[in-house]
């Protein structure tokens, strides 16, 4: 039972009360001749991989085409400064459980928790690889309101005993430990962009020659929601697209090979071409929950896990994206990084067209779906969430909304060295752990993080890194340590 399960200091019966609240509801004709009755939306989230901010048309994409995505956001509501965490893992874990990866100690992806580099100035926090078992994941608060819970996909968050069927999901077709393919071709191993065959997709062993992921693993979805019958349904499709291995099906390839030009800032067609896949197949999901008639009575969210990755796939000539005008990419706490496309269309709630320039997270979508009343700043410690329930901004996007964001990334990757960073306001500081180094922008005026302000307003800059220190310790973070066989000397 969740109850024996929980980590919320409420008592038991509130817990299971909160539990078993009723989120918004959704008036829906039955089949039967009684009338009307009212019963719960169904749930269809997906979660892009590694899609950056300013991929998809609706969000200043230029090389791609994304018809089907920018019709969502003119049909939907659309987040400007939506949050992610830097890299898979962590951002998974904080979908699932409403809590911060750093809460979580999972703050980097989970091959990554295992090993990381010896010979840099500092040596990596300790992470988690599985995400833990008594952690109360939206599919299991979704389950016990009576919905079919089902993961498609990419998964991410620990090892067989950790797998989506551990952590709440009736199906789970495609997730695993691993955080991406061998290949997007079928059967999705083999000697490919990650070597070996022991890397593969769960249940994938039928199929045929020429298959693509993305289109398969839709597939699956539509069977699903066929499936579901009168049940409500939680469908999580978390495509493994566009993240790489980037390949593309050749005529779509060829298609954006033509159509490039030098002025784009995108510039890889074979990701161009992933991505208008990935459109296609989200047309297809839209489409057919409107042929079955029930789109008015399903939640759709869009969203992705981190910022995209800005490095060079094998030997494709172009990065595989842009994040501009934000900097950098992929596992770096500027805007990049972190920042995500979110659309959320709510039937009832969202208004066509409407934009919400509020910062979120990912942290908040688990208290907006279950109508668990999480968090204030102020009862945090009772809930043990870190989100923020949503709903107050579908229908007023606009309304005043205060909310100081925390980033927490203990580790190395390409694009950065160990670093936390406070947002409060249009203000962001960043802390490099490696020699305490704080830089300071105005998100407003400098949204490329260009000009570091932290000597202009120290004061400032005080109060902020002040702040993100007691939330450190608030959540007890785990903080790499200094690297007693490094030697500056060193190569
Ligand atoms: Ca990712």
């Amino acid at each position: 039972m969740i109850a024996q399960r929980t980590y919320f200091i409420l008592p038991h019966c509130l817990l299971i009360a909160a539990v078993a609240a009723p989120t918004i509801k959704i008036a829906r004709a039955q089949t039967s001749s009684e009338s009307t009755a009212i019963r719960s939306p169904n749930v269809v989230l997906i979660l892009a991989d590694d899609l950056g901010w300013s991929d998809l048309g609706c969000y200043g994409g230029d090389l791609v085409e994304t018809p089907n995505l920018d019709r969502l956001a003119a049909d939907s509501l659309r987040f400007t400064q939506a949050y992610a965490m830097s890299v898979c893992t962590p951002s998974r874990a904080t979908l699932m459980t409403g809590r911060h990866a750093a809460r979580l100690k999972m703050t980097i992806w989970s091959e990554g928790s295992l090993k990381g580099p010896s010979n840099r100035k500092l040596l990596q926090a300790d992470a988690l690889h599985d995400l833990p078992l008594q952690e109360i994941t939206l599919a299991e608060q979704l389950k016990a309101e009576g919905y079919l819970t089902a993961a498609i996909g990419k998964w991410h968050l620990g090892d067989a005993g950790h797998f989506p069927e551990a952590q709440g999901f009736d199906i789970n077709i495609g997730g695993n430990h691993w955080g991406a393919p061998q290949t997007f071709w079928w059967p999705y191993r083999g000697d490919q962009r990650y070597g070996g065959e022991f890397r593969y997709v769960p249940h994938m062993e039928f199929g045929k020659p020429g298959e693509y992921l993305t289109d398969r693993l839709t597939d699956e979805a539509l069977q699903v929601i066929d499936k579901a019958g009168e049940q409500p349904f939680f469908l999580y499709l978390a495509h493994y697209a566009p993240h790489t291995p980037i390949e593309a099906k050749s005529e779509d390839v060829e298609y954006f090979r033509a159509k490039q030009r030098p002025e784009h800032h995108h510039q890889n067609p074979i990701y161009a071409a992933m991505l208008k896949n990935l459109d296609e197949n989200i047309g297809r999901v839209i489409a057919h929950l409107k042929r079955k008639g029930i789109y008015e009575e399903t939640i759709l969210i869009f969203t992705s896990d981190n910022g995209g990755f800005i490095g060079n796939d094998r030997d494709q000539a172009e990065p595989v994206t842009s994040n501009a005008p934000l900097r950098s990419g992929k596992g770096s706490l500027y805007e990049g990084g972190i920042r995500v496309p979110m659309i959320i269309r709510w039937p009832m709630q969202t208004q066509p067209g409407s934009v919400c320039h509020q910062p979120v997270m990912l942290t908040d979508l688990l208290p907006t779906l279950t109508g668990l009343n999480s968090v204030a700043d102020d009862n945090q410690e009772t809930t043990g969430l870190d989100g923020t329930d949503l709903k107050p901004l579908l229908s007023q996007p606009e309304r005043t909304w205060e909310r100081t964001l925390f980033f927490h990334y203990p580790h190395y990757y390409p694009t950065t060295s160990p670093v936390s960073a406070v947002r409060f306001a249009d203000w962001k500081l960043l802390e490099f752990h490696e020699d305490s180094s704080l830089e300071l922008y105005d998100l407003a005026r400098d949204p490329s993080e260009s000009k570091n302000l932290a000597d202009q307003y120290p004061q400032r800059a005080a109060q902020m890194l002040d702040e993100l220190q007691r939330w450190r310790r608030q959540v007890d973070a785990a903080m790499p340590r200094p690297n007693p066989a490094y030697s500056s000397q060193k190569p």
